[in-house]
């Protein structure tokens, strides 16, 4: 781009947005053009922040008039790169952060409409403002936008119970890459008129739009909830344990989380103010939470009576209940710590991994095998929503023995292709959740069916024939 196209470019922005929207002084650029993981760093000519969706097709427009690709930004809390420019093309990162307008809360059709750049905390307060729950939890909420989550088709730990965010979206409006507005707020229900443009940009990390709003299912409020944090033997175990639960406690098990030990001691060690639940270690531990509509049930008593017989059968060895909820924030700040944990440790990599749920104990055996056998350097962690059958392998790479980059790399690829051989034969998918981004993008063409990427390169093309949006992403 040269100097005079790209000041007269920058200038129109500026009339769209305003000149202290169109940022482009390097420091002040600087958090948007890294990953928090500081993993992926891209170039941008500038980061761009428009607070109306009239103002983010207006500069789609320009971007297209000017050949300049669009990289659509939330909280970038992404675990894949996905909201980093990558250098090839001159870009501008467009940042939803200044629309945060609730724009309406319906109680009694139980929903909310929202502009994409509300963060997640801020919709489940406002939910609850009104009774209402609005489940999606995520250790990043306090950050993420939900627009964010909407283009990464987010899960976290409360899937089991209400579903991906797939699943809590009934309306979405989107910027498309022709700079058109597409308005499909619907508040309804059901809606059989056709294809369903909102499921394609569920999960399409923004290559194929800017989703500028959404409504939001919401759901009644709890009115009883119980945490525990119960030590079980095995992997096996743990699956024995949430088929048991599902039998007695049906749609009440809302989360059912699990650990392995040495990930519980990572995340304890660096909390030294977090208490230590259960005394004694306990190879896997599961977090749970049971929660009910009715604010006379007795949890309690339910688990109790559950917990009782799971002990009998060896597959439960100890058990602590949250008494207060002091207690169970305790318990869960310890489920939200891994990610922070992990990349205290070494060089950290997490894997996505989903597997039939009765797959999972086969699945986390042979990756422990296969990885203590080839890399004995590399040590393995497990975190994951049992519950979905996605358990996020942890590689943790000793930082002194993996300095050199092109070390690293190759041994990264080998460990991949062991997890993700291993989650393929048994039916898996390489990513449940993150999504694809930049870091799983030679991943996916690897282990996708060449009729689904072919599939999906032509609804790219067809939606966004001169790939002005996020190009060098997912596909
Ligand atoms: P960003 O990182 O800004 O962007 C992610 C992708 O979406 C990019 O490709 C970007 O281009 C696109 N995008 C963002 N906004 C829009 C928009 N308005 N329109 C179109 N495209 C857009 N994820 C889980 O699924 N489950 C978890 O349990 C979980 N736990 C986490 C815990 C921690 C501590 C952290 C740091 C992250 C965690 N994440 C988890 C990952 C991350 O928070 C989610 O992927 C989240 O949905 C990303 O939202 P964001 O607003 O930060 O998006
Ligand atoms: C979680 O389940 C997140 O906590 C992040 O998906 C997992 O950091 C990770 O590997
Ligand atoms: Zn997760």
């Amino acid at each position: 781009v040269s100097a005079s196209d790209r000041n007269s470019f920058l200038s129109r922005l500026a009339e769209i947005v305003g000149a202290r929207n169109v940022v482009v002084n390097a420091a002040d650029m600087e958090p948007f053009l890294v990953d928090w993981r500081k993993r992926y760093r891209g170039k941008a000519l500038a980061i761009v922040q428009p607070a109306t969706t009239q103002e983010v097709a207006s500069v789609v427009r320009a971007c297209h008039a000017a050949e300049v690709s669009v990289v659509p930004q939330g909280g970038n809390t992404g675990m894949c790169g996905g909201a980093i420019p990558n250098d090839a093309i001159p870009s501008i990162v467009l940042s939803l952060s200044r629309m945060k307008r609730i724009r309406d809360v319906d109680p009694l059709n139980d929903t909310i409409t929202v502009d994409a750049g509300c963060l997640l905390a801020q919709i489940q307060q406002v939910a609850a403002g009104v009774d209402r729950l609005f489940p999606m939890s995520l250790g990043s909420e306090g950050s993420c936008q939900i627009g964010g989550n909407v283009a990464t088709n987010a899960g976290g730990t409360a899937v089991l119970r209400y579903g991906t965010m797939r699943d809590l979206v009934l309306g979405i409006e989107a910027v498309l890459p022709s700079g058109e507005i597409w308005n499909g707020l619907t508040r309804l229900r059901k809606d059989n008129t056709g294809y369903d443009l909102r499921h394609l940009l569920v999960g399409s990390e923004g290559t194929l739009g800017v989703i500028t709003g959404v409504v939001l299912k919401l759901f009644p409020r709890p009115k009883s909830s119980l945490t525990s944090l119960i030590a079980v033997p095995s992997i096996e175990a743990a699956l024995a344990l949430l088929t048991k639960l599902r039998a007695d406690c049906g749609e009440r098990i809302t989360m059912f989380e699990v650990m392995s030990l040495n990930e519980f001691d990572l995340v304890l060690a660096g909390q030294p103010d977090l208490p230590r639940p259960l005394g004694g270690d306990s190879p896997w531990y599961v977090f749970l939470e049971l929660t009910d509509p009715l604010a006379t049930a007795n949890l309690n008593e339910a688990l109790e009576t559950s917990l009782a017989a799971a002990f009998e059968d060896g597959i439960v060895t100890d058990a602590v209940t949250a008494t207060s909820l002091t207690q169970a924030e305790n318990i869960w700040r310890i489920r939200h710590g891994v990610t922070e944990a992990n990349m205290r440790a070494g060089i950290s990599v997490s894997h996505d991994t989903a597997v039939p749920v009765s797959s999972v104990p086969d699945f986390v055996n042979r990756v422990d095998d296969e990885i203590s056998r080839r890399f004995p350097d590399v040590s393995v962690y497990y975190v994951g929503h049992l519950g979905d059958g996605n358990i996020h392998v942890v590689a943790i790479f000793p930082r002194d023995d993996y300095a050199d980059p092109d070390h690293f790399a190759a041994t990264l690829a080998e460990v991949n292709a062991v997890v993700d051989e291993i989650a393929t034969s048994l039916g898996g998918s390489i990513s449940a959740e993150h999504g694809i981004g930049q870091s799983n993008r030679r991943r996916l063409a690897a282990f996708k069916e060449p009729l689904a990427l072919d599939f999906m390169r032509s609804l790219k093309a067809m939606l966004d024939p001169t790939n002005i949006m996020n190009p060098g992403k997912v596909i």
